[in-house]
This record gives C-alpha cells, sequence and structure tokens, in this order.
C-alpha cells in the first residue's frame, strides 16, 4: 500500500500573529508522506527561526491529510534562466515576454506597474487583463495558492539537475512548484513574482506558453517587499473556477521537464 501524504504548512510573523498584525517573516507549505512528517516540520520550523527577514515570534505549523485520489499529476514548467546586469534590465525582459505571450506594450507595462505599485501582501494580486482589475476577495491579502509540491521521490533528480546549474535552493524549487500549478489554473496566462527576502533578487515571468523564466535580477538588493501577480483572461474562465484551482485543488509535480539554458536577452529575443 502507498504511504499516506500530507500537506504541512508553515507560517511565520513577528510582532505577533499575522491577524494582530505582525509582520510576515515566512511561510511554505510541502506535501510529504507520512515518514517524513517529523524530518520535514523540523526544516520548516528552523527555516523561520532563522530567516533573512528577521525572528519570527509566531510560528504556526498545520498539518492535514491529503486524499490521494484528489490529486492532480502535473509536469514541471521548463526553467530558463536569463542573464541581466540589474533588475531594469530584468524587468525590460519581463515585458517583452508578456508580448511573446501576446499582450500589447501598454497592458504589459500596465500589469508590472501593478506588482511594483503594490502593496505588501501575503497572497498575490488577480488581475484582469482587460480591465486591470483585481479580482481577489481579499485585497489587503490576495490569494495565496496552496497545495502544491514536487513529489517526494523527484527530489533526488530535481536536486541534481539544479545543483548543475548553481541554483539549487528553496526559492526556486518552491516558486517552480508554485508557477506549474498557477500556469495550468483556469485563465491564468502570466505570473511575474520576486520575493519578499532582501538579498534575494532574482525573480521570475511564468506561463504555460513559455515556461518558467527567471531573472538574476527583477528587484533592487536589500528591499524586503515582494510581490507576485497572476495574470488572468476573464474571457477564458469564471474567477470561482480559477480560485478553486489555486486554493483548494492539490496538484503534485511527477514529471520534471528539462533545463532550458541561460540567455541574455537579446539571445533570447533574437533582437
Ligand atoms: N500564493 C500566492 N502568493 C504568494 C504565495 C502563495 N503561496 N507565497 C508568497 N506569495 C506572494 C507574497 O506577496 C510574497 O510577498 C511574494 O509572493 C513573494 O513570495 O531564482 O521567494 O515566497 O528562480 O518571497 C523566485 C525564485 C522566488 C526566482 C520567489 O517568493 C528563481 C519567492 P516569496
Ligand atoms: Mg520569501
Amino acid at each position: 500500500m502507498k504511504e499516506r501524504l500530507y500537506n504541512v504548512k508553515m507560517r511565520a510573523a513577528q510582532g505577533g500573529s499575522h491577524k494582530k498584525g505582525g509582520k510576515h517573516i515566512s511561510g511554505a507549505e510541502r506535501i510529504i508522506p507520512e515518514g517524513d512528517i517529523l524530518w520535514s516540520i523540523a526544516k520548516l520550523l528552523d527555516r523561520s527561526l532563522n530567516h533573512s527577514k528577521g525572528k519570527a515570534d509566531f510560528i504556526n505549523i498545520s498539518l492535514e491529510e491529503v486524499r490521494t485520489s484528489e490529486v492532480k499529476y502535473i509536469s514541471s514548467l521548463p526553467i530558463t534562466t536569463l542573464e541581466v546586469k540589474d533588475y531594469l534590465e530584468g524587468r525590460k525582459g519581463v515585458i517583452q515576454c508578456l508580448k511573446l505571450i501576446g499582450l500589447s506594450s501598454q497592458k504589459a507595462e500596465a500589469l508590472l506597474n501593478l506588482l511594483m505599485e503594490a502593496p505588501p501582501l501575503r497572497g498575490a494580486m488577480l488581475v484582469d487583463i482587460h480591465t486591470l482589475k483585481r479580482l481577489e476577495p481579499d485585497l489587503n491579502r490576495g490569494v495565496r495558492a496552496t497545495g502544491m509540491d514536487w513529489a517526494y521521490d523527484l527530489y533526488p533528480r530535481l536536486n541534481s539537475m539544479l545543483e548543475k546549474e548553481g541554483i539549487n535552493n528553496n526559492h526556486v524549487k518552491e516558486a517552480v512548484a508554485l508557477a506549474s500549478k498557477v500556469a495550468r489554473a483556469p485563465g491564468i496566462i502570466a505570473e511575474i513574482c520576486w520575493s519578499d527576502d532582501p538579498d534575494y533578487t532574482a525573480g521570475y515571468m511564468a506561463s504555460e506558453k513559455l515556461g518558467y523564466i527567471r531573472f538574476t535580477h527583477l528587484k533592487p538588493f536589500g528591499v524586503d517587499k515582494g510581490g507576485r501577480i497572476f495574470c488572468f483572461d476573464s474571457t477564458k474562465a469564471t474567477v470561482e473556477d480559477c480560485l478553486n484551482w489555486l486554493e483548494n485543488q492539490i496538484t503534485i509535480i511527477n514529471e520534471i521537464k528539462p533545463y532550458q539554458g541561460n540567455f541574455t536577452l537579446s539571445d533570447y529575443f533574437g533582437d
């Protein structure tokens, strides 16, 4: 019999809980077999207590059994790295990617501006590409994609693939798991993200069409405001179906797509 799977979630804040206005320090989740629960909780706890955003004084860890019959298995988005000299060049690259998937320059710039100007959120903005209106039910929180991970037996291969590229870190593994889920959500055409960790400047633009495009810089060093925007095409799906996929559907990556290489913007876009 297959081992039972559990969704383990951690969120940590400083200055009291998130609800009481504490500052968000760290959040992460895993989907793991029963035998790895203790080890996995220890790792998550260690992260919340030793984080570059500060030391957490509120830590919540929860555990829920996953009904394996309800899991959707997906492939990872293929990873490409675009090497840029600074975040300004990175953001230009994001605009070019959005244009490649069919958005006008004006729309692409407007979406990126929304992300740059957003307040700090625990979740992502969900924005209709036609009206540029935000669609999340809770605008102070944003929408959180949950219930995703790599299949636990894929980790050795994933680690060695990322190790070869010098990018075997939690940021990349968790972001690709999230982006691979989000890109398959009803109506989502693209996602843009950079970290809230002050010392992590890389970010990405992801879409079903282009895959997971990393930019070596997408925000200035030292900034602790991160951002995420899910670009939604309201002619393709309802907001309810999209939110349901993001928040309730468990997705596990059971197929790793090969790494696509490192390029400069002009190599990649051919200009
Ligand atoms: N669902 C929706 N939005 C989220 C979630 C989630 N589960 N988790 C975080 N966010 C939002 C929130 O606004 C954060 O401030 C922002 O995203 C950034 O979150 O090298 O580490 O977890 O390939 O800090 C990109 C990796 C790392 C680039 C991104 O994001 C690479 C990262 P963080
Ligand atoms: Mg972070």
